[in-house]
């Protein structure tokens, strides 16, 4: 479509930049191949097995884009780093943690409106009849898959995407009709190094680039909707929404900047970042959905929320919190009951004893039921 591809490419790439895009690379619109092999390999394993909608299909779609923009020549791959400062939290509160992409805005927000505007000037650059179709994170395609091909990063041995500028980058991609010139493809990898291997607490990592995702604290943390493998709970520690364990330990990641939408991703409100995990256990749908608005935080759903502060109390093990956790032993959802039952179990002071006893003559769900009794007997 465009003769002088060269220097077509090197004009996006200036505007992407200008568009405040922390990283931005060039591929083929060709298929796939390898990692949807590696994908596919890992569903027939089951190691996705937590994600109902992550199917054979949807891989094979999102591995062709031709299957998305049907004349599509190439995809133009953008990372923006969420790198932030972490404000200072009251430490009269017991505190839970919330992984640092999910401290500011949403990022399906914060590109949705950059790559709009981008589409808008990459279309003056180029043509009206530029055709483009982008996604970050719900489509089929593979994010890291796109960014590695495009010389955006490596795939790290936690599976993240390491970049020059560290790991704590989102991912988006534009498939275009567009012929561009493709950047070259990173020759870093981690080498010998296992240490986020090592550190995972639930030993989610079974192997360099490979992530059971039933494990992953993640995963048990915002996607499963469901009760938390009993045996998994105890290695949680506090962490409420999302986990960053593995990208703590990388030393890719020892050296940091800010990026260009820092102040999207930043956050002054520690309670977004390391909430009073009480005041979480006692807040209502409508102050949970006020208190984090535009946050991704409310995918894990009150509920689920709930049910996360009671593993972390569980692992705290700060009598003060027997009362409120026994209230909510009463007061909630099935789901939130099972967990306090856990957490009063781990804690097991007097009150929280006869909080269980109590509650064992009343409850009429079996799981929860299952649940107290084995918190008696634990
Ligand atoms: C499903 C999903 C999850 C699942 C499963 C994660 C997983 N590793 O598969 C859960 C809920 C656990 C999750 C967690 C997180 N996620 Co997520 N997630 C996705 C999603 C929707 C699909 C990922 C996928 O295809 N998984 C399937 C597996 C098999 O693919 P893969 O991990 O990429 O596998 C590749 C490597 O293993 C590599 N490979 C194969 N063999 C080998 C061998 C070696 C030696 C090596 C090094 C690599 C390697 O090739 C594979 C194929 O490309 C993408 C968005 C998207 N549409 O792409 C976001 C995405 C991957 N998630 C993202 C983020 C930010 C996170 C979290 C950091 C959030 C948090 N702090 O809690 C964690 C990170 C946990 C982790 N270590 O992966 C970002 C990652 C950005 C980056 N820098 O890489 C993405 C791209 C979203 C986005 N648009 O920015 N996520």
């Amino acid at each position: 479509m465009i003769a002088d591809s060269n220097t077509t490419t090197e004009k996006i790439q200036d505007l992407a930049n200008s568009h405040g895009f922390d990283m931005v690379g060039f591929t083929s619109a060709d298929p796939f191949e390898n990692s949807k092999d590696f994908i596919v390999q890992r569903v027939d394993e089951g190691l996705l097995s937590g994600l109902s909608w992550f199917t054979k299909e949807r891989v094979e779609r999102g591995s062709n884009p031709k299957n998305i923009l049907k004349d599509a020549k190439s995809i133009i791959s953008l990372g923006l780093s969420y790198y932030t400062i972490k404000p200072k939290h009251n430490t009269d509160t017991i505190n839970g943690k919330i992984a640092m992409y999910a401290w500011g805005d949403d990022y399906h927000r914060i590109f949705e409106r950059k790559i709009k505007d981008f589409i808008a000037d990459l279309k003056q650059l180029t043509s009206e009849e530029t055709n483009t179709y982008w996604y970050t994170d719900t489509g089929p395609m593979s994010d890291r898959a796109v960014a590695q091909r495009a010389g955006v990063g490596w795939f790290g041995k936690n599976t993240n995407i390491l970049t020059d500028k560290g790991s704590w980058v989102v991912l988006a991609q534009i498939i275009t009709n567009l012929d561009l010139e493709e950047s070259p493809v990173s020759k870093k990898h981690c080498g010998t190094c296992t240490m986020c291997i090592d550190v995972c607490p639930t030993n989610a990592i079974i192997g360099a680039g490979i992530l059971d995702n039933n494990k992953c604290i993640s995963y048990l943390t915002i996607e499963n909707k469901g009760p938390i493998p009993m045996e998994l709970r105890s290695k949680m520690g506090n962490w409420i929404f999302g986990c960053d364990i593995c990208q703590d330990v990388c030393p890719v990641n020892r050296k940091q900047a800010l990026g260009n939408a820092y102040n999207d991703f930043s956050q002054k409100d520690s309670e977004r970042v390391s909430p009073d995990l009480i005041s979480l256990l006692k807040i209502s749908e409508d102050s949970f959905r006020k208190r984090f608005a535009k946050s991704p935080v409310l995918r894990a759903k009150v509920d689920g929320m709930k049910r996360n502060v009671c593993v972390a109390l569980g692992n705290i093990k700060n009598p003060s919190t027997v009362e409120p956790l026994s209230e909510a032993l009463i007061k909630d959802s099935a789901l939130v009951r099972g967990h306090a039952a856990w957490a009063l179990g781990q804690i097991k002071t007097d009150s929280a004893i006869q909080s269980l006893a109590s509650r064992k003559k009343l409850e009429k769900d079996p799981w929860v039921l299952k649940e107290i009794e084995l918190a008696l007997n634990s």
